[in-house]
């Protein structure tokens, strides 16, 4: 239950503390006699402490250092850390891994933890462990939705929280509820959620479309008796109607079901976890029902070029560790996998016989083991290093399409349909089945120099296998994971996975007023997988009359292995003026380079600083923040990337707790309604009379929101 008073330092623990390794205090009390010197190597926001205007979770990762948003739509937000972004990113809502149905990534997996239900999103800062997930090439982010507590009594009681939000740049509004009957050993929940927007406002008109609607509903038990805890949980999460301008279509649904289910032994000698988890994701996709449909042209009907897509994911996995602590640390060992299928057609409403296999039981499945050793090394040494195996098998089936649907004797059609037949027949007749044995090894050592100063450095071996899109899109098309670069890709199956070796280096300064965590790094990978111009020539026809049709770009690009390096620096900083007067600071700036080429790498952070300025009474708080971004003239010519200009917006926001329990947030971001354009916001591609088609999509108008939270 958030007090008001502990709020503030709750905040500031929660981000700033120095806490022993391993695995702080939330579950197992014993381990805290093992104190291993650590630096600060995550941060976590908790909702209960933070303002965020519904509903994208993935908003939150903006001010987090290192972190940030590829954003296609307002439910469509894809992670970045440290210029990697997508896939390379390793994501888990609950411990459950999720891959979306979407082929554009338009359910990217936070959006599968809406704001309304979250209860934290951490970040790992900079090398994750190898505990921590499979492919944590780029990153590694975790978010956690709100379970409830178990009573302290005998006696059932009835509990819960309600979340209510609204903004005025789309008329957002989110309702929730979270039920909970429970004693001190168990804990019976539900969750309902609605919420739904109209579309956004920026300083010169509206973006189109850019609505949504959003349900969500979950059931779950947990038990707990000695030193076992067990947890179940279903969900249902429905999008409607919800536009990604930024993508060649829009969302029409998104039903997903699923399930995790945890159990977890602490004892004296050791911890052990055991999670399964799984989903069955169903999307449908559009070209015509939010934005204008394609228009008749001299070269086709806009009939004819009507396009909906629907998409499937299956996912299932499972997670299991076993914590053993020694005298001087912990072991740490473990089994897991992420088994998942795709499936996606594309047909036309307007023409039944037409239709094009996107992906045909596209399997991906993963298979990992790991140790890992946490280490006290004396009194002022901490080692934690591991290895790891994943061993990741992919196969398709076959394709095929007819892109002469009126059976047309001769003209484009035909050309095109049999250019089609000739890809697929070629993808059909290649052995599709790929096996990559990825090894990788981190190691992290932190040593107090003085009081107050740990110094830090990490050094890494990671790996990602290609995506199932990287591997087996056949025909040139946009299914590439919400690169929204607007252009077409081909995959390959024959693709190499990625290797990086990262090093990191740092230190944390912390005394009685003032805390400062910066951290440098410098990734190499090889075999980094980019889009370089396809060589096929019947692919670059099929593009090029495709585009002369008025449906995508010539020119497709192919799913390649190249070498690539990122490296910069991120900065998180705090400083005391008074007891309630609080400088905060976040600074971020990354490199991502072509090593082949001379070229940068598309859709990179531009370097930008976040300062905040917090004032904290007995029952309110406020806080004003700017935020500076630095032009991106650092852009992918591969990716035809246009630059952006530098911009810097304030926001404002403050809170009051009314009664016991029971506060409201109010905030307004863009004070002064400047208008901006995030260059990780990608290009508009919906018909929009107040944007130019494939121009870059502009920064939101001012935006009044609130937030209304009551436990009860
Ligand atoms: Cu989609």
């Amino acid at each position: 239950m958030p007090k008001l008073n502990c709020l503030f330092s709750l905040a500031t623990l929660g981000t700033f503390a120095t806490f022993a390794l391993p695995l702080a205090a939330q579950d197992a009390p014993r381990i805290n006699e093992i104190i291993v010197v650590g630096v600060q190597d995550s941060h976590t926001v908790a909702t209960d402490d933070t303002l965020v205007a519904p509903a994208d979770t993935a908003q939150m990762l903006r001010k987090m250092p290192g972190a940030n948003l590829n954003k296609n739509g307002e439910l469509t937000g894809i992670a970045q850390y440290r210029g990697m972004f997508g896939d390379r990113i390793s994501v888990a809502v609950d411990g459950a891994q999720i891959s979306g149905a979407g082929p554009n990534s338009m359910d990217a997996p936070l959006s599968y933890a809406p704001v309304a239900l979250l209860e934290s999103l951490t970040i790992n800062r900079g090398i994750a462990p190898v505990s921590t997930a499979q492919e944590t090439i780029g990153g590694y982010i975790q978010a956690k939705t709100y379970s409830g507590e178990f009573g302290g009594r005998e006696a059932f009681e009835f509990t819960g929280r309600t979340y209510i939000g609204t903004q005025t740049v789309n008329e957002g509004v989110v309702a929730s509820g979270f039920f909970a009957m429970t004693n001190r050993n168990h804990l019976i929940r539900g969750f309902v959620m609605n919420e739904s927007a109209s579309d956004l406002e920026f300083p010169d008109g509206v973006i189109t479309p850019s609505e949504y609607e959003r349900e969500r509903f979950d059931l779950g038990y947990s038990f707990r008796r000695g030193e076992h805890t067990f947890a179940v949980d279903i969900a249902r999460n429905n999008t409607g109607d919800a536009g990604t301008p930024a993508l060649p279509m829009d969302i029409l649904s998104i039903d997903s079901d699923l399930f995790r289910t945890r159990y977890r032994h602490t004892g004296t000698a050791g911890t052990l976890t055991a999670e399964l988890f799984g989903s069955n994701n169903e999307h449908w996709m559009t070209n015509f029902h939010l934005r204008r449909p394609p228009q008749d042209n001299m070269m086709s009907p806009g009939r004819m070029r009507f396009r909906q897509t629907f998409a499937t994911s299956e996912n299932l996995g499972f997670n299991l560790k076993y914590e053993q602590y020694v005298d001087n640390g912990v072991w740490n060992y473990g089994l897991d996998g992420h088994f998942t299928n795709h499936d996606a057609v594309v047909t036309n409403p307007n023409v039944g016989p037409f239709f094009l296999t996107n992906f045909n039981d596209s399997q991906r499945d993963i298979l990992g083991a790991f140790v890992e050793r946490s280490l006290v090394i004396g009194e002022t040494m901490g080692l934690d290093a591991g290895v790891r195996y994943n061993r990741v098998t992919m196969n398709t089936g076959e394709v095929g399409s007819n892109l002469n649907p009126m059976n047309l004797p001769a003209g484009m059609p035909v050309m095109m349909n049999n250019l089609s037949s000739l890809l697929a027949n070629g993808f059909n007749s290649d052995d599709r089945s790929q096996i990559d044995n990825n090894f990788e090894w981190f190691a992290r050592l932190s040593l107090e120099a003085s009081r107050g100063v740990i110094w830090y450095v990490g050094a890494a071996r990671k790996t990602r296998s290609p995506s199932y899109q990287e591997r087996y899109l056949w025909s040139p098309m946009e299914s590439t994971g919400g690169m929204a670069d607007g252009k077409t890709y081909v995959g390959r199956v024959d693709l190499n996975p990625e290797v990086a070796h990262e090093i990191e280096v740092g230190f944390d300064w912390s005394g009685a007023n003032f805390a400062l965590y910066p951290r440098a790094f410098y990734k190499n990978v090889t075999d980094f997988i980019q889009g370089t111009p396809a060589t096929s020539a019947v692919a670059n026809n099929i593009a090029m009359m495709m585009s002369n049709m008025g449906m995508g770009a010539p020119d497709p690009l192919q799913f390649n292995n190249t070498e690539a390096r990122f490296y910069g620096l991120d900065v998180e900083a705090r400083y005391s003026l008074s007891d309630r007067l609080t400088l905060r600071a976040i600074a971020n700036v990354v490199r991502g380079e072509r090593k082949d080429i001379n070229d940068y790498l598309y859709r990179i952070s531009p370097d930008n600083v976040i300062l905040a300025l917090d004032y904290t009474s007995e029952d309110w708080l406020v806080s004003l923040e700017s935020i500076s971004y630095a032009a991106q003239d650092r852009i992918s010519l591969t990716n035809l990337e246009q630059a952006t200009e530098a911009y810097s917006v304030l926001n404002l926001s403050g809170l009051i707790e009314f009664a016991a329990g029971a506060e409201l947030r109010l905030g307004v971001e863009n004070l002064l309604n400047e208008t901006y354009f995030d260059h990780l916001a990608a290009y508009n591609r919906a018909y929009n009379p107040d944007i130019q088609t494939r121009s870059r999509m502009p920064g939101l108008g001012r935006n009044v929101y609130g937030r209304l939270m009551w436990y009860f």
